[in-house]
């Protein structure tokens, strides 16, 4: 069985942190409205839901994936860059230690979830704003007991590094090479975002078809012709706070 957890969005969202985009009005309302529709989607595509409460005082804590790495022997806590996103952390610690053993990611290292892309038995790290060499290391270390691979990826201009790439089918990734080098993933095969639609790249890959953006039809074309089916939903008030489709929610088997 799949579990997602996902968080409500929380009132402070207007308060959120950002790195790239300018402070643009939040429609709380819109926000939520689309938030669910995202829940009812991954539940349609098999997920059991685990919906925590908004926390009202932690302004980007929809954004649960930057706060674990979860894989099948283990999870890691992260500690997000971000100070303000800290607290947020403990509430899905509380949760995953029903599913999972639980790791922690100690000062001085930073990691948000957000920066780390799983291919089978590789684990790719964005040494972005968010995630440091400190982090990356103790993620490195912790990892390599249970066979995985971690491999630090240099970032340019993106937050994180699903912002710039995601892994959408077996052997398939989607990338933005503006922001990240496709040297760095070895063997896999490639579909490029349209050059108008940059932030393309960040896709939620559960079986098929892929949750992704309604804001990219030329990228979403791109998709389809390699007979990558996606499913659609708009996801435009949370991109305002810089929050992809993978961003709001962890995804784990049981
Ligand atoms: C932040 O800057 O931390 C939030 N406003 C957006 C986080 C998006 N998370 C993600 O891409 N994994």
């Amino acid at each position: 069985m799949l579990i997602a957890i996902t968080r409500g969005v929380s009132a402070r969202i207007t308060e959120c942190e950002l790195t790239h985009l300018a402070r643009e009005p939040i429609s709380l309302q819109r926000a939520r409205v689309q938030h669910r529709q995202y829940e009812n989607l991954l539940a349609k595509l098999g997920c059991k839901l685990i919906k925590l409460p908004a926390e009202p005082e932690l302004p980007d804590s929809v954004f649960v994936e930057d706060t674990a790495v979860v894989l099948d022997e283990l999870a890691v806590i992260t500690r997000p860059g971000a100070e303000s996103r800290r607290p947020e952390t403990a509430s899905i610690a509380t949760i995953l230690k029903q599913y999972r053993k639980l790791l922690h990611i100690e000062p001085p290292g930073t990691l948000d979830g957000g920066d780390v892309l799983q291919v089978g038995k590789s684990i790719y790290v964005g040494l972005s704003r968010r995630s440091n060499q400190s982090g990356i290391e103790q993620l490195r270390k912790i990892l390599s007991a249970f066979g995985y691979k971690v491999e630090a990826v240099t970032l340019h201009d993106c937050l994180h590094l699903k912002s710039a790439v995601t892994h959408v089918a077996e052997d398939t990734l989607l990338i933005n090479r503006q922001w990240v080098d496709d040297k760095t993933f070895g063997n896999m095969q490639f579909i490029e975002v349209a050059p108008q639609e940059p932030f393309a790249a960040n896709a939620v890959l559960i079986g098929k078809p892929l949750i992704y953006p309604e804001a990219f039809p030329k990228t979403r074309q791109k998709l389809e012709a390699q007979g990558i089916g996606v499913r659609t939903l708009d996801a435009s008030e949370l991109a305002k706070a810089e929050g992809g489709v993978t961003c709001c929610s962890l995804i784990f088997e049981v």
